[in-house]
């Protein structure tokens, strides 16, 4: 893809020994892309948790949409979307998620571990709620073949609104658990949806033709082992394919709310 003849000195990748509040208030503010924490899980704690997996039970995201197919564990709000709403069906899988995750023998639960990588930038982080139920925080996913091109907004996915409170910005968290040798890159897109984007649309799924991002300027992330990623969604992005190796992520999302905390959610 040809990059742009000028580009944004703010659509930049840095790096953090820990997520900070600059960070989280650079990204929601457009002053950065993306910010990478390596380091952010020791090779020991991404071993353990990857053996551990090995025993839980994947599922995978809806097939008829979500192709080429991401394994999981635990639910995702978008395979439980419903006309711009959430199915109850979520808060079952969500509930059944925790009880299975309870007998893999780990110390930290996909929750605790996203909600203690914000904890040292916001101390006021939490699982977000809807209807006073608390969402589900932490999936676990393995995106081997790559992803679609695509966008996460809750705010154009969701009619009413997701949570109880106002979400005013939302970003993408991931830590990568297991890395391919080769591939499995991340790229972001300095571009955000438009409506002449939906002629754009792949057919039954999720995502864009990648022509969607035209000349756009990237940033292509090969996440490390145990390295944390944080951009804002709504910047198109994709998961390249893993030449060989498996990738294994545990992510969420974060939004700020309109009183000032983060609210997680998966
Ligand atoms: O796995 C990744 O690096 C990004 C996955 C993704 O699309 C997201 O977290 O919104
Ligand atoms: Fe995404």
């Amino acid at each position: 893809m040809q990059q742009p003849r000028k580009t944004d000195p703010l659509f930049v990748a840095v790096e953090s020994e820990l997520i900070t509040r600059a960070d989280v208030a650079g990204l929601v503010a457009g002053r950065l892309a993306a910010v990478r924490v390596p380091g952010l899980l020791s090779p020991a704690r991404c071993h353990a948790i990857t053996a551990a997996l090995a025993a839980a039970p994947m599922d995978r995201y809806e097939e008829r949409r979500v192709f080429p197919v991401v394994a999981k564990f635990g639910p995702a709000i978008n395979d439980h979307r419903d006309a711009g709403d959430l199915r109850e069906d979520y808060w079952d899988a969500a509930r059944a998620a925790e009880k299975t995750w309870s007998t893999l023998g780990l110390s930290d639960a996909p929750r605790e571990l996203c909600l203690a990588a914000f904890r040292a930038a916001w101390p006021d982080v939490a699982p977000g709620r809807r209807q006073r139920r608390e969402m589900h925080v932490g999936i676990v996913r393995e995106i081997n073949a790559g992803l679609q091109v695509h966008f996460d907004d809750a705010v154009r996915e969701y009619a009413g609104r997701l949570l109880d409170t106002d979400v005013v910005a939302q970003l993408a968290f991931n830590i990568y658990v297991r890395v391919p040798p080769a591939g499995g890159e991340t790229v972001l897109w300095r571009r955000r949806w438009q409506p002449d984007d939906e002629d754009l649309r792949v057919p039954g799924g999720y995502g864009y033709d990648e022509s969607v991002t035209a000349d756009a300027q990237s940033l292509t992330l090969r996440p490390t082992l145990g390295e944390g990623f944080l951009f804002d969604p709504r910047h198109y992005h994709t998961v390249r394919p893993a030449t060989d190796g498996r990738r294994i992520s545990i992510g969420c999302f974060v939004g700020l709310t309109d009183d000032g905390r983060l609210a997680l959610w998966s």
